[in-house]
């Protein structure tokens, strides 16, 4: 058995890890002054220049980039080689906004490539393992990256891509499959079918399931743990910065390890653009001190979440990053009250239902509406009118605690809202319409 375990570098000292990000950040910033005169010129707004960066220290001088910059440099003004060094590009589904595309020399690919790969050692993956990976392929980076990771470890990789649940299904239990590659949503779709198909979790073979893309609660992890008999492990990434395996989790399931070699993270006040000690909730912030082709510098994610370095029991000395409660894009203002819509998932699946909700956001006579559709299970399926009016009850109650606003709720047929097969549409926000 074979793991391709990077220890030397994923446990090494903080002293040593800052070293590396040093002296790769002094090169990184030289390249991006040389090669990417958009960048240059928000560097010489600043008044900075490359010789006013010697250490991770001096980090806090450089100039943001945000989606807008993405927006206004879209295709090719960021890009920090010549074309022909280039040999691939992924892009985003464009959900907000233009599509953002990132751009690969070889050299990105392969230390894409070794996050995941990382990512799944920490998942127990080793060379004898059958990793399916269900992530879409083409220009979405799930697919590719968790393929690419996949090879490195040396599993035998399925590369399934998503949809077509029955085949999915099939592969899995003909091919033995060990290691599941997709995201929550998919994966509780998949549980939900095989259930229904009579296989419980010692039927399946899988051991392990890779997830990420989308923000999820501790409670969906569980549901799924249970359903499918895994250990689900969280995966973070975002195709600005390569893709999955910007940060993983291991085995002790508290917090994802940023890949400290390749990304030097920071926490903001996404307001006064200050950075947070650590510790602090904020927005992060990552600058990739190895990527050629893309290299992005103090990169704002709008993702929420906190840092910590406390001693992880894996062994792994990089810094951790908690569960992203969505991005602050994600984050709905309603009657002036900051909701995240986890908020609302750990409500329903605290008191026994499956993640299969749809918030609708609506404004009615200038007073904004919040209802929240969720689907009974099987097993809660009735029609009883007064037992349906008590169950909604306790959700409107416990919504109200965790998010001090009064929501409709409204308990819908089982399979009445539609499957994802790979990032779940959560939110309905009629206000902008
Ligand atoms: O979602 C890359 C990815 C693929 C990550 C497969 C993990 C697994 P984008 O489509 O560019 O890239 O979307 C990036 O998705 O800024 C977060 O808001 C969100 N996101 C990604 N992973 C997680 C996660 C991929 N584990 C955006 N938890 C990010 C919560 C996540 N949100």
């Amino acid at each position: 058995m074979e793991r391709y375990y990077q220890e030397e570098i994923e446990c090494a000292s903080y002293e040593t890890i800052r070293a590396i990000q040093s002296e790769k950040l002094v090169k990184q910033v030289r390249h991006v002054w040389d090669n990417v005169p958009y960048y240059r010129k928000k560097m010489e707004e600043k008044g900075v220049t490359p010789d006013d960066i010697k250490s991770v220290d001096d980090l806090h001088k450089l100039p943001f980039l945000s989606k807008n910059d993405l927006r206004v440099a879209y295709p090719y003004g960021l890009l920090g080689k010549d074309l022909k060094d280039c040999v691939r590009i992924q892009s985003t589904s464009g959900t907000t906004g233009k599509r953002v595309v990132a751009f690969y020399t070889q050299h990105d690919i392969d230390l894409w490539e070794d996050c995941c790969a990382r990512a799944i050692t920490a998942a127990g993956g080793t060379n004898e393992d059958v990793c399916q990976v269900s992530y879409g392929y083409g220009l979405f980076t799930g697919g590719p990256g968790l393929n690419g990771g996949s090879h490195k470890v040396g599993c035998l990789t399925v590369p399934t891509s998503s949809g077509n649940t029955d085949r999915q299904i099939m592969f899995i239990m003909d091919l033995q499959a060990t290691i599941l590659c997709c995201t929550p949503s998919y994966a509780a779709y998949l549980g939900e079918r095989m259930k229904e198909l009579g296989l419980g979790p010692d039927d399946i073979p899988l051991k392990a399931g890779i997830f990420g893309a989308e923000a999820w609660s501790e409670e969906m992890r569980h549901d799924i743990e249970k359903t499918l008999g895994i250990k689900a492990y969280d995966i973070y990434g975002l195709t600005e910065l390569s893709g999955p395996g910007v940060a993983f989790e291991c085995s002790a399931q508290q917090g994802m390890h940023i890949n400290e070699d390749h990304f030097i993270a920071e926490i903001i006040d996404p307001d006064t653009l200050e950075v947070l000690p650590e510790g602090s909730e904020g927005e992060l912030v990552f600058t990739a001190v190895d990527k050629e082709a893309f290299p992005m510098i103090r990169y704002r994610t709008r993702d929420i979440c906190t840092l910590t370095r406390e001693k992880c029991s894996c062994g792994r000395t990089h810094v951790r990053m908690g569960k992203p409660k969505g991005r602050s894009d994600d984050m709905l203002i309603i009657r002036g009250v900051n909701v995240f819509p986890s908020q609302i998932e750990t409500v329903l699946l605290n008191n026994g239902y499956a993640a299969n909700y749809q918030i609708i956001v609506d404004r009615v006579n200038n007073t904004d509406t919040l209802d929240v559709q969720v689907e009974m299970t099987p097993e809660m399926f009735t029609d009883n009118v007064g037992e349906i009016a008590d169950r909604q009850r306790v959700l409107v109650d416990g919504l109200k605690s965790m998010l001090g606003l009064k929501a409709k709720v409204s308990l819908v047929a089982p399979k009445s809202i539609a499957r994802s097969e790979g990032k779940a549409v959560r939110v309905i926000d009629k206000r902008k319409i």
